[in-house]
Parts: structure tokens; sequence; C-alpha cells
């Protein structure tokens, strides 16, 4: 049968280049500095946030994790949105293992935390408050389809996170869709955080691996953070390898899966039954609802599975489609083709 996985971009198989390049990697012990492959990576990686220093690690929930332990101690405060990566699909691991306290405000559709909102949730100085220390934001965001922060909002929160003496951790997982998307420099969208995270597995088909990034000094703390956490990691110049690959060859084929993600949703607007809106989709994320009552996400779901199409089902009547590195035009067709034939 034909498989078409549109459940996510972390399905992405390692290109052959990337494979060939694993197998050759120049490696050593990482936790002793090396492993020069990494090495080279995590220099790529800075130059390309700009920051000064980055640290390779598992993966993405790890970078965020060892970000978060790196700003805040015990009881300090995170203010980040309710529908954020790390509010939601990491286990409260910065509250469960670093004890930080989530002040949660509301993503607005496009991703954004309103700068009202963020000003309004700043602890003042009391005895009976947490201590607030860092900004979390996500770009693109994830939950919020996929939208792209720009470079001005970026500027905006730095602003009020300076006056406020707090820091901003980004979370880029997919921070090279967000600046292919808005036609700009990664650089531009990463200036004002102190720290960022991003990942190599996702739409950069690496198969693992994230990177932190920020000063000399913040990743100092960090590697000592991710070497507690159990993420000091021996000969991993082999996956350093293919993600070396990953930030330099495979950004900007990005713009294909934005386009491919268009068409889905432009296919699934016109479809009785499901709504969908190919505005909202600017980066590889659609997201779409059931407007047909007796049908659940959990069905649909299993209907197009069984036809050879995978798709999430993040909500009781949402289900969630990512165009990645293995999608072409021709599947997008061919989705459409099974999705009129079920909700005939
Ligand atoms: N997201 C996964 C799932 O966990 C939902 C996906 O399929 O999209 N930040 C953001 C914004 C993410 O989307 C993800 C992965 C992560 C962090 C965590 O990365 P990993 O899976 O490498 O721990």
């Amino acid at each position: 049968m034909r498989i078409i996985d549109l459940r996510s971009d972390t399905v992405t198989q390692p290109t052959p280049a990337m494979r060939r390049a694993m197998a050759d990697a120049e490696v050593g012990d990482d936790v002793f500095g090396e492993d020069p492959t990494v090495g080279r990576l995590e220099e790529i990686a800075a130059e390309c946030t700009g920051k000064e220093a980055a640290l390779f690690v598992v993966s993405g929930t790890m970078a965020n994790l060892v970000s978060s332990l790196t700003h805040c101690g015990r009881g300090d405060e995170m203010i980040l949105g309710d529908q954020s990566h790390i509010f939601f699909y990491e286990q409260g691991g910065t509250a469960a293992l670093g004890g930080i306290h989530p002040r949660i405000i509301p993503n607005q559709p496009d991703g954004k935390l309103n700068l009202e909102d963020i000003e309004a949730a700043i602890r003042s100085d009391n005895i009976h408050f947490p201590v607030t220390r860092v900004i979390a934001l996500e770009n693109t965001h994830n939950r919020c389809n996929g939208s792209p922060l720009d470079a001005e909002y970026m500027r905006s929160v730095g602003q009020i996170a300076r006056k406020q003496g707090l820091k901003i951790h980004l979370d880029g997982a997919r921070i090279f869709n967000a600046a292919v998307a808005l036609e700009t420099d990664v650089r531009e969208l990463t200036r004002d955080a102190d720290s960022v995270s991003f990942c190599l597995s996702k739409g950069l088909a690496a198969p693992a691996g994230s990177l932190v990034c920020g000063s000399k000094e913040f990743i100092a703390r960090a590697r000592r953070n991710r070497k507690v956490v159990g993420g000091g990691m021996r000969q991993a110049g082999v996956l350093a390898a293919a993600g070396i690959l990953a930030m330099t060859e495979m950004a900007e084929r990005l713009s294909q899966d934005h386009f491919h993600a268009r068409k889905l949703a432009e296919g699934l607007a016109n479809i009785k039954g499901i709504s969908a809106d190919p505005e909202k989709v600017k980066t590889n994320i659609v997201f779409f609802e059931i407007t047909r009552g007796n049908l659940t996400a959990q069905t649909l779901s299993g209907q197009l599975n069984s036809e050879g199409v995978r798709m999430l089902p993040l909500d009781p009547f949402r289900l969630r489609a990512v165009t990645h590195y293995h999608i072409t035009s021709d599947d997008i067709e061919y989705v459409m083709k099974i999705f009129a034939g079920i909700l005939k």
C-alpha cells in the first residue's frame, strides 16, 4: 500500500549524503570535549543563531529542559503560553525535574503572547511571590498553525525582558521554517533571545539531535545541566555529521514543504465536512477541523490510516498534518482523493 505519512516532520529519514557523512565521521569522547565533529556542529549552530556558543543535546525536549534549568532555580517562575510545547507536550518536566513554576498566559492564534499579558504576569518584588526569571516563546508555534513569529515581535518582547531584568528562551524547534517563511535570516529572529533551542531531526531530516545556543557563560552552565539529566553523549559525532548537513544543506528547501502545506489546506477547505483556513498556513503545519457532527478526529484518522494516509488527531475534532522532505505534490493530490472518497 502507498503510505503517505503526514503525522509529523519528525518521520523524515536521513538523506543518502547524511548516511555517508555519518559513516565517515571523525569522532571522539564528547564528554571529554574530544569529538571534532560535534565541535564543528556546535560552531556552525552558534554562528547560525548569532550566539557565542552552542551545545548538542539529544532532543528538543532536552534542549528546552536544559535551557530552563540553566535560567531558573527551584521555585523560580517561567512565563509561557498555554499552547506552548514546553507546557503542553513535555510532561511538565521543567516543574517535575527543575521545580520551575509555570506562569501560563494565553497564546494568540498566531502563536504570540500579548505584550500586555506578559507585562501583567511579571511578579513584583514581594515576599509572597515566586521570582520571575524567564519568558519562553516558540517559533514556529507548533499548536498555533505552525505560525512564524516575526523579528519585530521578538524585539518588543526583548524590550520588556531587558527592562524587567528577565531572560528570553526561544523554543525554535522549527526556527529554520520560520526564517524561510519570513524570508529573513535566523539571526534576525534569535537576536533578542538569551537562549535558543532548535531541532535537527524535524524538517531538516537528521536522525536525532537538537542544539541549545547562547552566551559562552550560559552554555558552560547548560553543559553541566545536560550531564545531570543524562545527556552527555560520547562518540556523538556520528549524529553531528548528519546535523551539519541538516543545517547547511536542508534549510532552503523548506519552502517546498510550505508550498505543499498550503496546497493541502486549499484542498481540505474545499471538502464538505472539513473546515480549514489556507491563509493561516505559513509554514509546514496544517490544522483542520471536522464539522460533520458524527465524525471524530480519532475515527477519521483511523479511516485515513486504513488507506495509507497518516495524520495526527490532536484534539477531539481537530487533526494535524505536517509536510516534509518525503512529501511530493503528487502525494498531496493523492491525499485529496482519499479524503474525497472517505467524506463523500
Ligand atoms: N514536537 C512533536 C511532538 O512532540 C508534538 C511534533 O511532532 O511536532 N518544541 C517544539 C515546538 C516541538 O514541536 C517539539 C516536537 C519539541 C520541542 C520537542 O522535540 P523532541 O521531539 O525532539 O523532543
